[in-house]
């Protein structure tokens, strides 16, 4: 693709005008006080931090008001900088391939940017010289092992995958053997978002899983649950009821670019202590960014 690279920083400009006229413009006020705060407790909630991480923030910030180590809004404003990236550093840990071959298990509900995000994260691993295996789990759809292939053709990667309706189980079992038999160095399965019932995805989910687990000792080596970032809330809900059924090593949150919830990602972190890992910022091949805490809270504040 030609033209400039998408900044992180752009592809997040709708959840920085959240926190610009929310946050933002409270903390260019020059007083500072007990409504101060309660204002900014609101603002933050209606940024889509979540109410505990919201609670947090200004319990912390209360404390320091009464120590008088707050005195000015630009004294707030660093302080609040501080706590919302000590909030997502607590449980960050960047997405590093470190097995061979290195087994990635992609989960989420329909429509949140699974297949996509897989297309993106191959093809910037190719690119990064890494030999790149796909395996199409989601069975569900004739055209969810097509979309995969069309993302595998566009990088070279080879897509392992077997008729509509083929039990999502056999299709790991073969991609992982073929993944040992051509010393692939990651195989990214993708999975489906829906079918009929959700105790039927959690159960065929469970059962991947359990494939890979017997296959290879150590795998999946990350499971990764894709959620849309212009969900706010439901994000949240989400994340807690894939990690209490299969268990995920960390996040992908897409489509921040169209996303004025991005605050979200906070509520993630401080009420599941889950790693974001990865962040859609567009459609294109290159709009996946590795998540930075410093840098997201300095693009918002
Ligand atoms: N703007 C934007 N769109 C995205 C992003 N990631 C995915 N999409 C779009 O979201 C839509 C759904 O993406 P898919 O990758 O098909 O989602 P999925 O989770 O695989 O969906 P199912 O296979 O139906 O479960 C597509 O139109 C994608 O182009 C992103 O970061 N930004
Ligand atoms: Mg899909």
């Amino acid at each position: 693709m030609l033209g400039v690279l998408k900044t992180f920083t752009e592809g997040m400009a709708k959840t920085r005008k959240t926190f610009a006229d929310t946050v933002g413009s409270l903390i260019l006020g020059d007083k500072i006080d007990e409504a101060f705060l309660e204002e900014l407790e609101e603002a933050l909630v209606a940024a889509d931090v979540g109410m505990t991480t919201a609670a947090a923030v200004l319990t912390d910030l209360k404390e320091r008001h009464r120590r008088k180590e707050l005195s000015t809004p630009d004294d707030v404003r660093l302080r609040l900088r501080q706590i919302l990236r000590e909030i997502l550093s607590a449980s960050h840990k960047p997405f590093v391939v470190s097995a061979v071959p290195f087994v990635v298990l992609v989960v989420g509900v329909n429509g949140t940017g699974k297949t996509t995000t897989i297309g993106k994260l191959a093809s910037r691993l190719a690119g990064g010289g890494k030999s790149v295996m796909l395996a199409a789990a989601d069975t569900f759809r004739a055209a969810a092992a097509e979309q995969l292939s069309i993302w595998g053709e566009r990088s070279g990667i080879p897509v392992i995958k077997h008729r509509e309706g083929a039990d999502p189980g056999a299709v790991v079992f073969d991609a992982l053997a073929a993944a040992k038999a051509r010393s692939v160095d990651v195989l990214i399965v993708d999975t489906a978002g829906r079918l009929h019932t959700k105790s039927n995805l959690m159960e065929e989910l469970k059962k991947v899983r359990r494939i890979l687990e017997r296959e290879l000792p150590g795998a999946p080596h990350e499971t990764l649950l894709v959620v849309d970032g212009t969900t706010g809330q439901n994000a949240l809900v989400q994340a807690r009821m894939f990690h209490e059924s299969i268990g995920v090593t960390g996040l992908v949150i897409t489509k921040l670019d169209g996303s004025p919830k991005g605050g979200i990602l906070f509520a993630i972190a401080k009420e599941l202590g889950l790693p974001v890992k990865l962040v859609g910022i567009g459609e294109g091949i290159e709009d996946l960014r590795d998540f930075d805490p410093k840098e997201f809270v300095e693009a918002l504040l």
